[in-house]
Parts: structure tokens; C-alpha cells; sequence
């Protein structure tokens, strides 16, 4: 259910231009609409990263992350989203089935939240597990808006059942700030597993002698955060010896690729993307690309102060990390550096790597066309950059089928491939076969291909796209509509 236009203008109407009114003033303006169960409200506001650093940045409800919103698997939740910006605006529920008109992808036909104005929405929360919510809109290059700006608040769906072997959870929510153009940064290119493809290399490199020039503009942030604290400017993470904290971890970063160690302990993954993996395994390091997360349990079983930090010192530097407090210990919070460690999906498969097999099977070629859009490096699929003026859908999708997706990357970059309203099942990542790893977004390695299936069980127009913000700006989306 949706607002119908007559009460939304009626609840625009009642909105001041600027400043913030009590959500029960509107409430009783209109006495038969139910309660929200939860108001978000969109708004400039300023976040305290550390006493020396203080930015401002648009926020939900004046708080980076946004409140996180605790749902139940099948109980139907209302949502109020006031738009207070000077620009409209979209809320995405990414990781959930829900219909287009909610999902909050305009390509899709979700309706913008107006400028000063809001919007009621209600859906029925799934699947169980660690979501979260964001802005949906193209910044293109204004990095005030999109998902540079502190637009991103987590989502806990609580399962019917819930497994409950661990003491406490911990939600960490990783983010950049005070974003700037610059020219051609570095990616993580010891993340992954898996090796370059020499066709892919090939097909790079006629790309590269096509479009020469100054190499397309990246994204440098200067001040990193967990849930909106530099390193050592929150509250610690105060843990006892014994006891087994449950983290759910957000990259909510607009394009980054984010590592995570805490000197001396390891991470028992249990979910990524939220749902739960068929073969939990402790690993070192948490990679987690753009809008990934990851449920791992630590046992903490080594007591000291220490930082769990990002694994680039200039990063962790420069705030991302957070500390972690053993109750008794004392000193300075220690870093050191774990070894190189790279990420390997297939680990949390299943032991026999056999999926069901396809209906269709599309492959893509993903080509990166160095700095031809006003300096912006220009994505293609298949040779064709997504356009935002005729919003074609290029696949149609017939429902209950099994289409397997192939990625084949072209370029050096690594790409967090997002399917909305749907989950995938990895069947193929890094060079090798592997099952049932259900995600709704996956990282592709630079020269490297990828394979996931989905089933078309939600009708609807149907969003795929690159989750790092320029490259979806600049072409990295296609759409896929039911027969
Ligand atoms: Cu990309």
C-alpha cells in the first residue's frame, strides 16, 4: 500500500518549508491514517566524527547510520519518509523483495519522495537477515548527494526462529566522508582470489587504445568512520574474555572496497548479504565490497585493547576502525597488521559445488571506456551504456525461470555487482564452481568473470547494477522486465 496523492498533498501541505515539526501534529491532521510504525526524515544535518572533525552531510533522522530498523519476517511494516532537502529523493530497501513501486529505484518506477514533501510506504518485510536502506538517487558528479551523503541507515530482519549462539550483537557500519574528484585511485587488487583472464586483459587493452587521455575521474575521501565515529573517537566495543559477539557489518561506502582484522582473532562468517551460508569458516579478514555486509561471530579469547581496523594504514589513519575494549584491560589501543589475506566466496559453499541447472544463461561483457564522459570513465554492457533518457529494459524474464548471469570484466577494476528485489545463488566466482552462497551483491575481480543464478519470482521491472556510485552513473545498470 502506498499513500494516495490526495493525502500526500494534504501531508505536503502540512509541511513546513524548513525546519522540523512533530510527526503527531500530522498524525492528527489526519486521524484515520495509522500510526507509522517508523519515520525516517531526510535532512542536512551534522555528524561529530571526532571533536576536531565535524561534517555535514544530509542524514536520515539527524544521525549517522540512520536508526536501525529492527523488522519481522511477514509482519506488514508503514514507513513515513519525509523529504526535507531541496532536491527529490528515493529510499531503497536494498537486500528486500519488495514491489517496485517501494523498492526505491526510479528506473524501476518507484515515485520520488518530492522536495519537502513525503511519502508513506508499507511492505511486507523478507527475507530474514542484515539489510539496510539508502538513497537511490544519480549524483552524477554532485558528491553532496547519492550515496556520498550519510544516507544509509542498517535493517535487521528477525528470522521466525533465530539461532542465538552467540552472547550479544554488534552492528558496525563503514563509511567515508568529505568525498573529492580526483584522477584515477587505487583500487584493492589483492582482495580477491582468482586471476587475471587474458582475453579480458586483451579486450581491456584495445578499450584503453581507444580511449586514451588522462585517466577518468575516481572518488578520494579524506575522514573514515565507523558508525559515524573516527578511530578512537566512540565508544569502544567492550567485550568480555569467553564471550561471543555476533557483528553485522555494513560497507555502506559509495564506491569503496573495505578490509577488517582484529589483531589476534578470527571471524566465523555465518551470514553474507544477510543470509546464512551453508558452511560457516573463520577467516582472518573481512573483505567487503560496496554495500556488502557480512554476519560474523568473533570468540573473544584474546584479551587486550585493540583496534579492529581496515588493513590500509592510511585509512585506518584517518579513522576507519574502532576499538575494541576487553573489561580489565588497560593501555593503548594495538594494531598489527595481519598477513595478506584474500577473499574467497566458494570457502562458505556448499561441499558440493552443484547448482541447479539454467533455464537461459546471459553473458555480459562488462567494457570500461577510459574518461569518455566529460572525464568520467563511460561503463558498457554488451557494448552499451545504460541510458537514464529511454530507461530500456534490455532482458525480459519470464517468471519461475532460472536465468544464470555471467559476467565477464574487461577491465582492472573490481565491481560490486547488485540485483534488485532478488537473491542470487554464486555458482562460479574467482575461477572456481561453487553453491549455495545466496547474496544481492557479489564482487567481480578486475580481468575476472563471475556466474550467479536467480529465480524471476518477483515480478516487475527488475534494476542490476554496479553498486560502486560512479560506475552506475555512468552506464553500469540494465534493467529487466516480466513477459
Ligand atoms: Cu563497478
Amino acid at each position: 500500500m502506498t499513500i494516495d496523492r490526495r493525502s500526500l498533498l494534504k501531508y505536503a501541505a502540512a509541511l513546513p518549508v524548513a525546519g522540523s515539526v512533530p510527526h503527531r501534529v500530522l498524525a492528527d491532521a489526519d486521524p484515520p491514517t495509522q500510526k507509522a510504525d517508523y519515520t525516517l526524515r531526510m535532512a542536512t544535518g551534522l555528524v561529530e566524527l571526532s571533536p576536531e572533525h565535524i561534517v555535514s552531510t544530509t542524514l536520515y533522522n539527524g544521525q549517522f547510520p540512520g536508526p536501525l530498523l529492527r523488522l519481522t519476517e511477514g509482519k506488514r511494516v508503514v514507513v513515513d519518509v519525509y523529504n526535507d532537502t531541496d532536491t527529490p529523493e528515493l529510499v531503497h530497501w536494498h537486500g528486500q523483495f519488495v514491489p517496485t513501486e517501494v523498492d526505491g529505484a526510479s528506473e524501476e518506477g518507484t515515485p520520488f519522495i518530492p522536495s519537502h514533501g513525503m511519502r508513506r510506504i508499507s511492505f511486507v518485510p523478507k527475507p530474514t537477515g542484515f539489510r539496510f536502506y539508502h538513497t537511490h538517487i544519480v549524483p552524477a558528479d554532485d558528491l553532496s548527494r547519492g550515496t556520498y551523503s550519510g544516507l544509509a541507515g542498517p535493517v535487521y530482519i528477525e528470522p521466525a526462529n533465530n539461532a542465538g549462539a552467540y552472547d550479544r550483537e554488534v552492528f558496525l557500519v563503514l563509511k567515508e566522508f568529505l568525498p573529492s574528484l580526483s584522477r584515477g585511485g587505487d583500487m584493492a587488487m589483492d582482495a580477491l582470489v582468482g586471476s587475471a583472464i587474458k582475453e579480458l586483459q586483451e579486450i581491456g587493452r584495445k578499450a584503453d587504445a581507444k580511449f586514451k587521455g588522462p585517466k577518468g575521474y575516481e572518488v578520494d575521501y579524506e575522514l573514515f568512520a565507523i558508525n559515524g565515529k573516527m578511530l578512537g573517537h566512540g565508544e569502544p566495543v567492550r567485550v568480555k574474555q569467553g564471550e561471543r559477539v555476533l557483528f553485522h557489518v555494513l560497507n555502506a561506502s559509495a564506491g569503496e572496497i573495505r578490509s577488517l582484522a582484529l589483531p589476534g582473532h578470527v571471524f566465523r562468517i555465518v551470514a553474507l548479504d544477510g543470509n546464512a551460508v551453508p558452511t560457516p569458516a573463520e577467516v582472518p579478514v573481512l573483505w567487503l565490497g560496496t554495500a556488502e555486509r557480512i554476519s560474523a561471530i568473533v570468540e573473544m579469547n584474546h584479551p587486550g585493547v585493540w583496534v579492529m581496523g581496515d588493513l590500509v594504514d592510511d585509512d585506518r589513519r584517518r579513522g576507519m576502525g574502532i576499538v575494541v575494549e576487553y573489561a580489565g584491560a588497560t593501555g593503548k589501543p594495538r594494531w598489527t597488521k595481519p598477513k595478506p589475506y584474500r577473499w574467497d566466496y566458494t570457502l562458505f559453499g556448499r561441499p558440493n559445488p552443484t547448482s541447479a541447472p539454467p533455464d537461459e544463461t546471459i553473458e555480459l561483457l562488462i567494457v570500461k571506456e577510459n574518461g569518455a564522459l566529460n572525464g568520467f570513465n563511460r561503463w558498457t554492457l554488451n557494448g552499451e551504456a545504460f541510458s537514464m533518457e529511454t530507461m530500456k529494459p534490455i532482458y525480459t524474464v519470464h517468471e519461475g525461470r532460472r536465468y544464470r548471469l555471467k559476467f565477464r570484466n574487461a577491465s582492472d577494476d573490481i565491481h560490486p555487482l547488485h540485483l534488485h528485489r532478488h537473491s542470487f545463488e554464486l555458482t562460479h566466482v574467482g575461477g572456481k564452481p561453487t553453491a549455495g552462497v545466496v547474496k544481492d551483491v557479489v564482487m567481480l575481480g578486475g580481468f575476472q568473470e563471475v556466474e550467479f543464478d536467480f529465480i524471476a519470482d518477483d515480478p516487475g521491472m527488475t534494476l542490476f547494477h554496479c553498486h560502486q556510485q560512479l560506475h552506475m552513473d555512468y552506464g553500469f545498470m540494465a534493467l529487466f522486465d516480466y513477459a
